[in-house]
This record gives structure tokens, sequence and C-alpha cells, in this order.
């Protein structure tokens, strides 16, 4: 009984700032400025709260979507799979050059966090939560946002792949189920790959899953592919007088 009592009352206050996603989520989102965050927190938590973690589906974060809507920003938008320190490290630094997901309001608000509900409880909890079966609410929402960010595509689209995995198109991945089949052509001109090429790599642009991505792609949108040196991409992030169009 003691233990649980000084446990009740100590839980909360032992709780770090970082596993409360609520102020995680609401500082992070003020930095956006020009939307209503408690707003937008409520929309996020209708899609999981008092619900079975394991049945939050991926159209439950419709309504979070659709109250922050993400903008084409055509010929910057970047996508990724298996490269996403890489990938940060840059864009953090070349704002001017690409966008991914996570410098979008949703996507960095929500980067790196879990959550999620139980059914009975309006709360939001951080621990215990499933991410093993299908419809958990932190990879439907990856899903979903990832679904909405491809639709708004538009220009010339680069995607980073990791040469140092043997499959850099991942058939399972969300790069390649969710996003690169909803690129439309015309509004989408090209996907331009950048192979991030580590010491000891396994695969560069000649690897056979890329010819899959071709063949994903619809009709019209131009591929291309080059195999970059991550020494590069670093010194391009580091160096703002570099144009975007001569990083690589
Ligand atoms: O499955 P992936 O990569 O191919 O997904 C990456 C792809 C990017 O282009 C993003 O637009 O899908 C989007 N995306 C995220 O932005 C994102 N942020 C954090 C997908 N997943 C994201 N996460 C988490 O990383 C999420 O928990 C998911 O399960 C992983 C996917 O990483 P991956 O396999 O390297």
């Amino acid at each position: 009984l003691i233990i649980v009592t000084i446990g009740g009352v100590l839980g909360p206050i032992l709780q770090t700032n970082e596993s409360d996603p609520k102020s995680t989520f609401l500082s992070r989102c003020k930095k956006f400025n020009q939307y209503d965050c408690q707003k937008l927190w409520d929309a996020f938590q209708q899609a999981y709260v008092n619900k079975d973690p394991c049945k939050v589906p991926v159209e439950a974060y419709d309504p979070l979507i659709a109250a922050a809507p993400f903008k084409p920003q055509c010929n910057k938008m970047m996508f990724w799979s298996k490269t996403k320190v890489v990938v940060h490290g840059f864009t953090a630094k070349r704002k001017d050059c690409f966008v991914t997901l996570e410098d979008t309001l949703l996507g960095y608000s929500l980067n790196g966090l879990t959550w999620c509900g139980k059914k009975g409880s309006n709360d939001t909890f951080t621990t215990g939560c499933p991410r093993t079966c299908e419809n958990n609410p932190v990879d439907s929402f990856w899903i979903r946002a990832s679904a909405a960010y491809a639709d708004v595509a538009c220009g010339d689209v680069t995607a980073m792949l990791s040469g140092s995995t043997t499959t850099p198109f991942d058939p399972t991945s969300t790069f390649a189920k969710v996003e690169v089949t909803r690129f439309k052509a015309p509004k989408v001109r090209s996907l331009n790959v950048v192979m991030v090429i580590q010491k000891n790599a396994k695969s560069n642009c000649k690897n056979a899953s890329l010819q899959k991505l071709k063949n994903a792609l619809h009709k019209g949108i131009t591929y291309s592919c080059k195999d970059v040196p991550e020494s590069r991409i670093q010194e391009c992030g580091s160096k703002p007088q570099i144009a975007c169009r001569t990083c690589w």
C-alpha cells in the first residue's frame, strides 16, 4: 500500500518533460506560430485516446491532417529511407535547399515521440505502447502523414537512400509502400535519388532494387540516381555558400 501510494504521488513529479508528449508537442508546435496548437493537440489526441492501442487505423489521423495540411514546396521536397540521421543533419542546416516531413509542423512536433491511449481512459501514455500490432498509434500516424506529404509532392523530388544496406529500395519501407506510388505526373516531374555512400558501402545506384523503384513510379516521372559520399552531403550542409543545385 505504501509503495503504491508513494508511486502514485511521485509518479507525476518524477516524469520528465521528455516523457510528457503534450508539453513536448505544444512547445515544438509553438515554434511554427500561425497555428492554434491546443486545437491541433485535441485533433491529435482524438485519434487514439480511449481506444485499444492496437485498433488505431491510419484514417484516425484524417482530422489532424485536415487541421494542419501540408503545403506543397515544389522542387524542395525530400523523402528518405534508412538515412534519417544524414538527411536531418543536412536539412536542419540547409532549409533553403530541401524540406522533409520532419521539417513541417506535424512531423517536427511528433518526431521521436511515443504515444498511445487505453480503453476507458482519456489520458496519453508513453510507456507500454505496442509497436508490433499493425494498427498502433505511432505507425499509423507516420503512414498517414507520409501519405499526405507525398500527395502534395510537386516538381523535382529528391529521395536519400542508403548505400549501406543491401536493398536501398526496401519494398517494406514507408517510402516504397506509401510515398513512391503517390507521386503523380505531371505534377511531379522527376524523382532524383541521392544514394548516400558511407565507408564499406554495400550497394549503389546500380543495385537491382532501384529497377523496382523505377517500375513503381508513375509513367511520365523522370528517374535519376547519383552516388554521393556522405562527406559531400555534410560539406554542403556546413557551407551555405554552396548552391543547392550543386550540392551533388
Ligand atoms: O519506412 P521509411 O524509413 O522508408 O520511411 C521514411 C519515409 C520518409 O520519406 C518520410 O517522409 O516516410 C516518412 N517517414 C517519416 O517522416 C518519419 N519520421 C519518423 C516515415 N517514418 C518516420 N519516422 C519513424 O521512422 C517511424 O517510426 C517509422 O517507423 C520509421 C521509418 O524509418 P525508415 O525505415 O528508415
